[in-house]
């Protein structure tokens, strides 16, 4: 261990700290004040304000470093704060002050300025220098719903600059001019709203002074007490920090030690939270009578449910009666729900929105590996030399792990490998862009792994000692007609094959996947050849490797691993299995039935056959997001019992016969899973608004209803419960659940685990099985009379129905879902940027705008599913994943044309 000396005491340093990071470490955090330096931040060394004074040995002459960004040397005696010392600082705080408003040091509107804070620790209470020429009269920005600029106060430390480029890597801030005129720009020189601005508020976070803020923040309100929680909107798990006063949420920031997301946040996170409160919440559970819904009382509401329930299970039995539960709510929340159906009603009739999303991502990594969830951590990306990103925009949809794998792939000289139709933004930064025709997945991945097999790149020591079947499968890999695969993707095998060499040859390589993946009619196959190309290559069971589906909902992996899925319970047991439907019959002490129940497809088709009675629907808008909605609507009307649960009316809950007003996740506890299995602690920010109770609350109280003690609603107690029956839920404790959370499986001595399939698959040996490629038949059978391709992607400001993020600032900034064509198209069919596009499919028509870019390939179409006007899920297909039953969302064979009449009328600016 190597020695260094802070103000003549001697302390152990790390080779390649800094000084700052030394002195912080081993003595007073606040020690030494800094201004340019930021926690999320590489040092910079550009105010000087963390000089301090260094001898190469004791008694040896003084020279005056920037500590931040100085490596300690050995030996090295530091002083913070010799006399020189602490006048140097003064001096550079005044100057900074000279040119900044002058009511600085008594200023009250941004509660937390370091500016002031750094000023009032070097010890100055006022400015000597005369008032000369200054920059206080910079013009405000305030063009954005969330961010303001206010440059008079701008104290030139490039820490918002730097956040743009490091954290989110948008590089929309810059400093222009130089000398007395530098100063910062926004793109070339304009607002935020103008600019290429993704609004993910890292710069406002960063800014020491007040010269970029939150709206929220520079209203003079101070928030009075904080709450750490974890956001509710994707996979990636952020945590935030969420400031309140008399039970107002006031804004939100990202805290710097969150291991997710590090201080950083997307626009969602950090501030689409006005839906809370929002006028239009539900606030009284409510009873269609005579065709209205009335609002009614709890009491009211509960003795309707649990007649109805009680008469639908006694007359027509358990099996007509199902639930479909939210990935947006708490673990221990879908557990109840499970058990509600498992144990209260006795079916299997329980499934949740993975079903549409990534079902067949846990069924083919179950298939090949043992276990239905990623493999390894966001943070490996630290450890890896290439990644492949197939059929997933993160940059939209997981923005914060989005602007990691985008710094990736833009600053490292590694390799990334992009799979998708359409030139994402990651695409644009890829070494190799596979640019596929949607549904052809499983030829370009097959080609992809017969060029591993023929470049003699496989990991032979893998294959032999840790799997099963792969000479069947090496012998029909080589037998694939490349002249065929080729023709049918598009993607010349030349491309095909660099990215082959580059993956297997990287040594060590990590994929990420997404619905361009799943939501396919060969979705599980192809999931399954994902996992099959890191063990052909041996990228399995260590840093920087594996397999990582970037999960959707918030807490989508949670609600699966609480079993809300009709063929496994809580823990992924196989409910057919007699022993399991055993332990869960005892567990529950009810009689919990062994076969596999309705998946929501088939809960849709059993309503339509007279089979489904009742259908119980907690925060899932599945008229807007399923797939052929006049068909999820003519199942809504046939069952004579919808109970919906929501934050608000839906779509769906416009078809409901009974309301039930839910709490949203700013007001209740419990805990999310990522999509790294990392179970995180919700802690309630504010009370839930009047008339609103938990979901959870909601569910407990209807067991009890229907002659079930469960006890009340609360993360400790269910959390006891749950972990009595999900193994991997043995050492998962509220209270153990800290900061940062546990990723699972958790020992029962609370141990984590951040790799799966270090030494073995949870099957034993993961299994090669190999899959031929095959048309969909959407194309197959409707392909000639409907030419175009539509496929699905997603915008960064709305959230899948738009639900939440429509009732915020975020309708400002995104006001319509749109389509994507490419110019060769738009031209033939005479549509210009901005003309209504008429999309007919075999089930319907829409009109959605068109947006002219060559981000999709000719023939190919894309388009959101964001807004209820539009609802594009009219034309979507029932096909499903041969497997999994997961929609098909991303092949839907259309037909265009520009929009008529109406849409016409609306184009020219008539009202309609
Ligand atoms: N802003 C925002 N974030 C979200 C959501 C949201 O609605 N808005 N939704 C959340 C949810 S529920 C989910 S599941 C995730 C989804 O996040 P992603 O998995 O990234 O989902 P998509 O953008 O729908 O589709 C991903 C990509 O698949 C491509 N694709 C289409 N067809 C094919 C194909 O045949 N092959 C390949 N290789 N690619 C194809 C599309 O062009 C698109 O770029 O996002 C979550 N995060
Ligand atoms: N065309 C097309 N359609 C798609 C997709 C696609 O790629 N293309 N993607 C599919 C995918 S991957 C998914 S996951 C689905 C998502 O579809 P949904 O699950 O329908 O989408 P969300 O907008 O997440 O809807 C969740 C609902 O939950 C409510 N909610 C939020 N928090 C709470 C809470 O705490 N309690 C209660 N009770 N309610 C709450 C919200 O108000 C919202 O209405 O869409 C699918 N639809
Ligand atoms: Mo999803």
């Amino acid at each position: 261990m190597k020695t260094a000396y802070i103000n003549d005491v001697a302390y152990p340093f790390e080779t390649g700290e800094t000084m700052l990071s030394f002195i912080r470490r081993q003595t007073d955090p606040d020690l030494v004040p800094t201004l340019c330096d930021a926690p999320n931040l590489d040092p910079f060394g550009a105010c000087r304000v963390c000089s301090v004074e260094v001898a190469a040995e004791q008694g040896g002459r003084l020279r005056t470093m920037a500590s931040c960004h100085t490596p300690v040397g050995e030996g090295q005696y530091i002083y913070t704060s010799t006399p020189s010392i602490q006048k140097l600082r003064k001096n550079i705080i005044e100057l900074v002050l000279t040119d900044h408003p002058l009511d600085c040091l008594t200023c009250e509107v941004n509660g937390n300025c370091e500016l002031q804070t750094v000023a009032a620790q070097v010890g100055i209470r006022q400015v000597r220098y005369p008032e000369g020429e200054t920059h206080l009269h910079r013009e405000k920005d305030l063009s954005h719903p969330y961010m303001t600029s206010d440059l008079s106060k701008c104290i030139n430390c490039y820490r918002c600059v730097r956040a743009c480029d490091e954290v989110q890597g948008e590089f929309v801030l810059s400093m222009a001019g130089r000398g007395f005129d530098a100063h910062i720009i926004k793109g070339l020189d304009q607002t935020f709203m103008t600019s290429d601005c993704v609004s993910c508020g890292a710069c406002s976070q960063a800014c020491p002074t007040s010269a970029i803020s939150d709206v929220f923040q520079s209203k003079s309100v101070q928030a009075t007490e904080t709450t750490r929680t974890v956001c509710t909107y994707c996979g990636v798990g952020c945590n935030l920090e969420v400031g309140t006063r008399n039970g107002e949420i006031l804004s939100i920031t990202a805290p710097y030690d969150a291991e997710v997301n590090q201080g950083h946040t997307c626009l969602k996170g950090r501030f689409a939270f006005q839906f809370y409160n929002h006028p239009e919440r539900l606030d009284a559970p409510m009873i269609r009578r005579n065709g209205t819904l009335e609002k009614v009382s709890w009491e009211e509401v509960y003795d309707y449910i649990a007649e109805k329930f009680t008469h639908y299970r006694e007359t027509y039995g358990p099996d007509s009666l199902a639930g479909i539960s939210s990935s947006r709510c708490t673990n221990e929340e879908n557990y109840l729900m499970q058990k509600f159906f498992r144990a209260v009603i006795q079916t299997n009739n329980i499934d949740g929105c993975a079903r549409v999303c990534h079902s067949p991502t846990a069924l083919g990594m179950q298939r090949t590996f043992g276990t239905g969830a990623a493999t390894n951590s966001i943070d490996d990306l630290k450890h890896t030399d290439c990644i492949l990103v197939i059929g997933a925009n993160p940059t939209d949809a997981h923005p914060v792990t989005g602007a990691k794998l985008k710094q990736f792939a833009m600053k490292s000289d590694k390799v990334s490998i992009v799979i998708d139709p359409r030139r994402t933004e990651l695409a644009r930064y890829a070494t190799h862009h596979l640019a596929l025709r949607p549904g052809t997945n499983v030829a370009v991945l097959n080609m992809m792994m017969y060029y591993i097999v023929t470049e003699g790149l496989v990991d032979d020591a893998f294959i032999g000692g840790r799997t099963e079947g792969y000479e069947a499968f090496k012998a029909e890999l080589l037998a694939i007609d490349l002249d065929r695969l080729e023709a049918v993707s598009g993607v010349p095998r030349e491309e095909v094959r660099e990215a082959a060499i580059a993956y297997a040859t990287a040594p060590n390589a990590m994929s990420f996947h997404g619905l361009g993946v799943t939501e396919h009619s060969q979705g599980t196959f192809t999931v399954m050849q994902i996992a099959d190309l890191a063990m052909l290559t041996g990228n399995i069971g260590r840093k920087g490797v594996g397999v990582n589906p970037l999960r959707g909902q918030n807490n989508v992996q949670g609600s699966a691993d609480m079993g809300v899925q009709p063929h496994q319970g809580a823990g992924y047991l196989d409910v057919t299995r007699p022993e399991v439907a055993r332990r869960y019959s005892e567990f529950y002490r009810a009689e919990v039935p062994s076969h596999i129940g309705y998946k929501i497809p088939e809960m849709f088709q059993a309503a339509m056959d007279g089979k489904l009675k009742a259908l119980w629907i907690i925060g899932e808008d599945v008229v807007q997001t399923d797939p052929n909605t006049q068909k999820v609507i003519r199942a809504l009307e046939a069952t004579e019992l919808v109970i919906v649960q929501e934050l608000f009316m839906t779509e769906t809950a416009k078809y409901a016969d009974v309301v039930l007003p839910g709490a949203s996740f700013l007001e209740k506890s419990g805990t999310f899973t990522n999509g790294e299995r990392r179970v995180q602690a919700v802690r309630r920010v504010v009370e839930p608004i009047p008339g609103t109770k938990p979901d959870g609350q909601i569910i407990v109280d209807l067991m009890n209803r229907m002659g079930y003690p469960q006890p009340d609603y609360t993360p400790e107690g269910m959390l006891e419960e749950i972990s009595q029956i999900v193994p991997f839920f043995a050492g998962i404790r509220w209270e153990r659940l800290g900061k940062n959370g546990l990723q699972w499986p958790v020992a029962p001595d609370g141990t984590d685990t951040k790799i799966l399939h270090r030494d073995d698959f949870k099957r034993g040996l993961g299994y090669f099985e190999f899959h031929s490629w095959e048309e969909t038949a959407e194309i197959t059978e409707h392909g000639e009379r409907y030419p175009y391709i539509l496929t699905t992607n997603r915008e960064l400001e709305h959230y899948n129905c738009g639900a939440m993020t429509r009732r915020t600032p975020n309708g400002q900034l995104l006001q319509s879902d749109y389509l994507m064509i490419h110019p060769e198209d738009a031209r033939e069919n005479g549509i210009s940027d901005g003309d209504f596009v008429c999309l007919e499919s075999p089930r319907g028509k829409v009109d959605v705008k068109a947006r002219v870019t060559d981000e999709v390939r000719q023939g190919v179409l894309s388009t959101t599913f964001h807004f209820p006007d539009i609802m594009v899920n009219n034309i979507t297909s029932d096909i499903h994943d041969s497997e999994a039953m997961c929609p098909e969302y991303k092949v839907v064979a259309v037909r265009i044309r520009k929009s008529k009449g109406k849409f016409k009328a609306m184009l020219e600016g008539k009202q309609v």
